[in-house]
């Protein structure tokens, strides 16, 4: 994809504000802090997605609106799931935000989740991936920060996550920092948005 132009567009704080124009969406999913909004930035070779030191930032769905030659989409940064350090009810009230806009979102073709490479998975990964297939949305599973692992340990976490998940092959993995699988995860979108030559 060529991109022309990436602007945020909103922030939903409610399900209500959610876009409806027709506009094909992607989402962006995955625990606080695996690095979601980082991703977004490298992938649109602009720091426009503020990122955090501290999880638990995002609170809101962010919508990115992406031009290319002749279409557009929405980019989607959804709030990190399962993060501990906010109270029981702001947890749910994320997951639940979540949850509806997987479910309402008739734009949605798709959503990026993203782990750390260098955790196999927590459960709210495996309960948050199989609500979103349950609600016939594809999921593509990523595994992030792949700088951080040597070679070797790169080799086994890979091969775990495709254990773990139950995957057919061994997940797609990138980083932000190296760029490392970018071109790869663009592919894999372009196939998810349905892009004209994808
Ligand atoms: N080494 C490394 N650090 C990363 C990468 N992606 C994100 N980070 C760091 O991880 C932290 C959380 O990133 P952020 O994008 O805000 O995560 P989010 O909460 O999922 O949106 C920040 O300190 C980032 O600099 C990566 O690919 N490699
Ligand atoms: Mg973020």
């Amino acid at each position: 994809m060529q991109i022309s132009a990436v602007n945020f567009v909103l922030g939903a704080a409610s399900i209500k504000q959610v876009p409806r124009e027709g506009i094909p969406q992607i989402a962006f999913l995955g625990r606080s802090n695996a690095g979601k909004s980082s991703l977004l930035n490298a992938l649109f070779k602009k720091e426009i997605v503020k990122t955090s030191k501290s999880p638990g930032k995002t609170r809101e769905i962010n919508f990115f609106l992406v031009n290319s030659q002749n279409n557009s989409y929405y980019f989607v940064d959804l709030p990190g799931v399962g993060y501990a350090k906010v109270s029981k009810s702001m947890r749910d009230e994320m997951a639940n935000r979540i949850k509806t806009y997987v479910e309402k979102a008739h734009d949605l073709k798709g959503v990026v989740y993203l782990l750390d490479i260098r955790h196999g998975g927590h459960q709210i990964d495996f309960g948050t991936i199989n609500g979103i297939k349950n609600a016939g949305v594809p999921v593509l599973l990523i595994a992030g920060k792949a700088d951080k692992l040597n070679q070797s340990e790169f080799i086994a976490a890979k091969k775990k996550l495709k254990e773990n998940f139950c995957l057919p092959e061994e997940p797609l993995a990138v980083s932000s920092k190296t760029k490392k699988g970018l071109p790869e995860l663009w592919k894999e979108i372009e196939v998810l948005l349905g892009v004209p030559g994808a």
